[in-house]
Parts: C-alpha cells; sequence; structure tokens
C-alpha cells in the first residue's frame, strides 16, 4: 500500500496529536482514525517507542506506514526497527549538564525536591535532558513553561551548550526539556528518509516549527527540497482544523 501513495502525511505527537505527554484523547482518535483511511501517515517524535505506545492508541499506530521515533534516530515499520542510530555521549556534556541542574534557579518547594525522576534521559542516537527531573508531573510542567518562558532558562543552556560542543544540536522540543543529538541527527532524518525511499510529497504538521523547536529542521528540509508543505500548530485542535476534519 505504501508505494502507491504520493502523498505522505507527517506527524509530531507531543502538542500535535495529544497535549504534552498525555493520551490521543478519545474524540480526537475517533476523528483521526477516519481521516487515516488510504492516507500514508508517518509520526515523527522525538520521544522513544515506550512513550509514543503510551500515549497513542495500538489502533492509530497500527495504521501508520512507520513510526520514527527519538528524533528520527530509530525508525520502526510495524513490528520490524528498519534503523537505529546509535550514539555514546561525551562524558563532558553530562558534567556540564548535572551542573546546569545543581545551579538552576526555578524555584523547587523543599518538600517537592525529591521523586522528579532522572534528568537526563538516554534515547537511541540522542538524550533528552531536563532541570527538573522526567517525571514531574503536569501542574510542574505547566509551572516550569511558564517560568522558563520568562527567565529563558533553556534558551540560555543551549546557547552556552552550542559554544562548548559545536558538533551537537540542542533544540527545545517540549515544555520542560531539550533534545541533544550529533549534528545532522534531528527529525529531518524522517523526511531524508521517505524522500530517499518513497518518493512524493510530504505534509509535515508539528507544534515546534519556529527556529531552535525541534520540528524546525525537517520543515527546513521540506522547503529546501520543495518536495512538501508544514503546518505549525499549537493543540491537536488546531491540527484537526488543519486537516479539515
Ligand atoms: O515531542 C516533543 C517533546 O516532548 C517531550 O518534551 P517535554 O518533556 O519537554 O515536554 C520530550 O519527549 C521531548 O524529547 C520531545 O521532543
Amino acid at each position: 500500500r505504501i508505494w502507491a501513495m504520493t502523498e505522505h502525511y507527517l506527524f509530531d505527537i507531543d502538542g500535535t496529536l495529544t497535549n504534552p505527554r498525555q493520551k490521543m484523547s478519545r474524540q480526537f482518535t475517533k476523528r483521526f482514525l477516519e481521516w487515516m483511511d488510504d492516507k500514508s501517515v508517518f509520526l515523527v517524535a522525538g520521544s522513544n517507542l515506550e512513550k509514543v505506545s503510551e500515549q497513542v492508541p495500538p489502533e492509530v499506530i497500527a495504521k501508520c506506514e512507520g513510526v520514527f521515533c527519538s528524533m528520527g534516530n530509530q525508525f520502526w515499520s510495524g513490528k520490524n526497527l528498519v534503523y537505529e542510530n546509535e550514539w555514546a555521549p561525551d562524558p563532558l556534556l553530562i558534567e556540564a549538564l548535572t551542573a546546569f541542574q545543581m545551579y538552576t534557579k526555578f524555584p523547587i518547594p523543599l518538600k517537592e525536591q525529591f521523586g522528579r525522576g532522572e534528568i537526563i534521559e538516554r534515547r537511541p542516537g540522542m538524550l533528552n535532558f531536563t532541570t527538573i527531573g522526567r517525571n514531574a508531573d503536569t501542574r510542574e510542567r505547566e509551572r516550569y513553561y511558564e517560568w522558563d518562558t520568562k527567565n529563558g532558562e533553556r534558551k540560555n543552556i543551549v546557547s552556552q551548550l552550542e559554544k562548548s560542543f559545536p558538533e551537537l544540536d540542542f533544540r527545545i522540543g517540549g515544555q520542560i526539556s531539550i533534545d541533544i543529538q550529533p549534528k545532522g541527527h534531528n527529525k529531518s532524518q524522517a523526511s531524508e528518509w521517505i524522500r530517499k525511499n518513497l518518493g512524493g510529497r510530504m505534509i509535515f504538521t508539528g507544534d515546534s516549527c519556529h527556529k531552535g523547536g525541534n520540528d524546525y529542521d525537517i520543515c527546513l528540509d521540506i522547503k529546501k527540497h520543495k518536495d512538501g508543505e508544514f503546518h505549525q500548530v499549537d493543540s491537536p485542535e488546531e491540527t484537526l482544523n488543519v486537516l479539515g476534519i
């Protein structure tokens, strides 16, 4: 089926098909599943397959032609692992990230200082870093996001790290974290793979298409090759509007 398609729809997940780190809503799932009939659909996630499977219902994943995970560093077609990139981060990077976490100015109440989970999540070909811990709940995520928007912690961390590690890409993806990977190993790996292996037009939808966002590189790649279009959205509801459903 996939080979006969001339148009491929590519979607980011958090903030595009679901609210950040939440499950796809029932209403969204129903409308999206109907729309997917006879379309070639790919997911292009910043997070790993485990998280994608927590958020996206199995019936939606089953209807996709493929799932690019971990910023396009791993690609699944059904149960087949098509490719996976490996990367061993420099210990100096880990040290630098640990220091940023120690000196964060984000106010965390004393009683909440433990149990927020790891600050560095290693994924195939990349890592994800957050000063507040990956287990932060929705309320804390929102509190951090608001604080970070005003205080620019993540932007500041990125600009310092870019100077020390010019061989790496640092992208602000969701509400609390930064995706880090070797230069070029970003979401544009998905559009490159489709171009090389399938051809046709690509229509990408994501919530972080601005410069520095983790959807930026795939948008730039499609623009450069003039083989598709992209849509910046701010919520799953806006995605439905873009699709006209
Ligand atoms: O898909 C967008 C981002 O979602 C999460 O970001 P955050 O935890 O900051 O909201 C992460 O999985 C991140 O890797 C991903 O890019």
